[in-house]
């Protein structure tokens, strides 16, 4: 090719290549890590890259969910016009058709068995202003009690704990940085390196400064890996184990015992519960000698500083609220919370799993953390709203209560927004049996979930790339979440559909907003006076700096990095410990000759909750693109299981068939199933449904199964 050739060709193809650049956040995990797409189009074709944008949470970090979240957005599987079930199938329709369809059919259900028989099922990947006009739509719109969210499943036994403990529940009591000056870590059923990848630098950070970190899990997983101390756990055992903590703090009188008699209730108590418990049974009940559970007492108590941290593992139990408060009390007679590197933290799953329960999304709770049993409360949201306080429906039930609902035939309709309940509920198979006895099931989504299949009618929405909004990460920073890229086809963002369906059923002048500033801004004065008072961030602020934490009650108040410095969110300021005792009040699944093996559940870095969104990443499938069961090979020979072979795992409610993978990383007694794949590899087809009393929590990491190779 001559000179010249060679010059026209590059000019015209500098001329075809374009680039754009779209500012958003990751659309998974409660780190919220702030992100850059760049779309480069050459001629017709389009490549995509996702880089990190520096920010105080995630420096800059992303994993490897961040980094390809894209190739689900852009996935031909997205849903993108409004599809009615037709003959079995679905068929395109209008917006138009689909909203007379609704208005219909929510005007039929209610007027034949009253209002209460529509209900409302939420997500925590919403952003706070679509999970707090869902929670509005709900009670106002719709008039109904049955509302209630994911997040139940998630964040209950720790919200619950903390609300109780310390009078609010905001996922960390501190900023990140705080956590590299902590002397001692206690991680409790939390797999970081897994699950929030991009926060564990500061673990990293930490035991440069010399930090000891124990690790609580029954499975040496990769964040176990990092721990001096890792304490193989047995499943359902760690109220014990706090009991058996408490207990050689008070032998070797690693006590704070001033801080107990300023700042807390309780301590006498605990004390005397614990001295009717003996060592002998603790180490019995958790598989843990008692040496090892001294060494552990002394490395916590003896430290300057210290924070504990507990996930899903110790939460998602059927006594999750009361072991959660076991390790509080630790914090609390140690004195470790309310100074620098000193605190709690509920490591939070979802992207707005924490915003999602402060605006209204759960059975019982008014924007702002308000309760909506509390008629102080209930006036407060009602003349914000616009109602009189009589109107506002008053507490209903859980998630799970609801799919119960269903089955009884008192609730007969659903508007399903942001989740996949037939996979990530337990008791899988009632909980697909009751979605088909729905008249009328409307689910907005991106795909067509498991559960979506199941529904009348899909609305299409937009995603973290095309929906601005804003989010509260697990250090409950309200962040702002720039999203500018162009809606896809017929898509709408959730809180649109929301107000065009208000309109249509005469609820419109009850929603008449035209942005999601507009919604931020009613949340804010929903919110102020509240637990969790939003009032003094506003989207002028999220854009300038770098998000706020609440409380933050003024337009000039900076926001609360640090809580309880001086007092705590209850009556008298006093945090409030409690005896806990080894056991739950609900019996758990214990081995037995039948079911001898103890199943518990979790994730793997690659996969997000139910996979709906990750199972369509191609490099995020290939990570892992089926499930399978960690089992002991000692275990596995007794029971003629070979290393990746299909097995059959069956409990009392139904049985799955995955791959087996040898580790042993695992406890004998242990078996573990990640719970991202539906239909023949649901986990959840395999969970009781016995809930916590205090939450509603149900035991995801616990029930006992048989295997045998199929
Ligand atoms: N890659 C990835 N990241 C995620 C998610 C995801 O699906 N995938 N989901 C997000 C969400 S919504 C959530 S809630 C969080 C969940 O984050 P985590 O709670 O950290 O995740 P899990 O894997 O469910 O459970 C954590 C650990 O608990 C252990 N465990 C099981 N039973 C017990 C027990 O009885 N006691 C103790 N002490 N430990 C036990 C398991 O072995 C597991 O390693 O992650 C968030 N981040
Ligand atoms: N066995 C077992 N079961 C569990 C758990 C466990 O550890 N073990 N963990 C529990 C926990 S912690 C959680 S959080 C739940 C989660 O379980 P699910 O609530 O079922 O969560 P997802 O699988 O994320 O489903 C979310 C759905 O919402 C859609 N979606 C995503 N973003 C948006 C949005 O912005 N708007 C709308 N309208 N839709 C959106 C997705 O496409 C997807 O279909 O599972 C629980 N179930
Ligand atoms: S999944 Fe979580 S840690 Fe990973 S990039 Fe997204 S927000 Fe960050
Ligand atoms: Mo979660």
């Amino acid at each position: 090719m001559t000179e010249l050739l060679l010059k026209y060709f590059r000019t015209k193809q500098r001329e075809a290549e374009t680039e754009k650049l779209y500012d958003t956040q990751c659309p998974f995990c409660s780190m919220q890590c702030k992100m850059r797409l760049i779309e480069q189009s050459v001629v017709t074709r389009k490549t995509y890259r996702a880089v990190g944008r520096d920010n105080p949470t995630s420096q800059g970090r992303l994993c490897v969910k961040g980094l390809n979240a894209h190739q689900h957005a852009f996935h031909p599987d997205r849903v993108k016009y409004p599809l009615l079930k037709v003959d079995g199938e679905f068929k395109r329709i209008s917006w138009e058709e689909a909203l007379e369809i609704i208005k219909q059919k929510l005007g039929k259900i209610q007027s034949d068995y009253g209002t209460d028989a529509m209900s409302v099922y939420g997500g925590g990947s919403l952003t706070n202003e679509a999970a707090y006009l869902l929670g509005k739509f709900a009670r106002v719109g719709l008039k109904t009690k049955y509302i209630d969210y994911n997040g139940r499943f998630c964040m209950s036994s720790a919200a619950s704990a903390a609300n109780q403990t310390f009078g609010i529940d905001r996922g960390l009591t501190n900023s990140l940085p705080e956590i590299s000056g902590a002397q001692c870590i206690i991680l409790v059923g939390t797999n970081i390196a897994e699950c929030q990848p991009t926060m564990l630098p500061y673990f990293e950070q930490a035991k440069e400064n010399g930090s000891h970190i124990i690790v609580i899990d029954p499975r040496e997983t990769a964040t176990a890996k990092m721990a001096d101390l890792h304490i193989k756990v047995k499943p359902g055992a760690d109220a014990a184990l706090a009991n058996g903590l408490l207990k050689m703090l008070i032998e070797e009188n690693c006590l704070d015992k001033p801080f107990m008699e300023n700042r807390t209730n309780g301590f006498d108590e605990v004390k005397a519960h614990l001295s009717s418990i003996t060592m002998e049974e603790i180490e019995e009940r958790t598989g843990v000698p008692i040496a090892q559970i001294r060494k552990a007492a002394l490395m916590f108590g003896k430290a300057n500083t210290g924070m504990i941290f507990t996930a899903r593992g110790v939460e998602q139990q059927t006594d999750g609220y009361k072991a959660v408060r076991n390790f509080l009390n630790i914090l609390l007679i140690t004195g470790k919370v309310g100074r620098p590197s000193c605190g709690y933290g509920a490591v939070t799953g979802q992207g707005n799993g924490q915003g999602g329960r402060e605006h209204g999304l759960k059975a019982d709770q008014l924007p702002g953390y308000r309760s909506i049993e509390n008629l102080e409360h209930r006036r407060h949201t009602a003349s914000v709203w616009g109602i009189p306080e009589q109107e506002l429906p008053r507490k209903g039930v859980s998630a799970y209560e609801m799919i119960e609902k269903i089955d009884t035939g008192e609730i007969k309709g659903m508007l399903l927004m942001g989740s996949n309940p037939i996979v990530s509920n337990p008791n899988a198979d009632f909980v697909k049996q009751a979605f088909q006895k729905l008249e009328f099931l409307v689910t907005a989504d991106m795909f067509i979930s498991e559960t979506a299949k199941l529904a009348d009618l899909i609305l299409p929405v937009t995603s973290y790339l095309e929906n601005e909004g804003t989010m509260t990460n697990l250090e409950g920073r309200v962040m702002l979440r720039q999203a500018s890229r162009p809606r896809p086809d017929e898509a709408k963002h959730d809180w649109e559909v929301l107000c065009e369906i208000a309109s249509l059923i005469g609820r419109g002048q009850f929603f008449s907003f035209s942005s999601a500033e507009e919604i931020f801004n009613e949340l804010r004065v929903a919110s102020r006076g509240g637990a969790a008072d939003y009032y003094g961030i506003t989207y002028e602020r999220l854009r300038e700096g770098t998000g706020i934490f609440w409380p933050c009650p003024d337009l000039n108040h900076p926001g609360t990095e640090r809580l309880f410095e001086n007092s705590f969110h209850r009556k008298d300021q006093k945090a409030e410990m409690i005896p806990v005792s080894n056991d739950a009040e609900v019996p758990k699944e214990i081995p037995n000759q039948d079911y001898p093996l103890l199943l518990t559940t979790g994730r793997v870095m690659s996969h997000y909750l139910t996979g709906v969104q990750t199972r369509r990443s191609p490099v995020l499938a290939a990570r892992n693109f089926e499930s399978f069961m960690e089992i002991h090979p000692k275990a596995a020979q007794r029971y003629g299981i070979e290393d990746q072979s299909l097995i059959k795992i069956e409990s009392k409610r139904g049985s799955i068939i995955v791959r087996s993978r040898w580790t042993e990383e695992i406890r004998e007694d242990t078996v573990f199933v990640p719970f991202h794949w539906a239909e023949g590899q649901n986990v959840n087809k395999l969970i009781s449904d016995d809930l916590d009393p205090a939450c509603r929590m149900p035991g995801f990491k616990l029930c006992s199964v048989r295997v045998e190779s199929v």
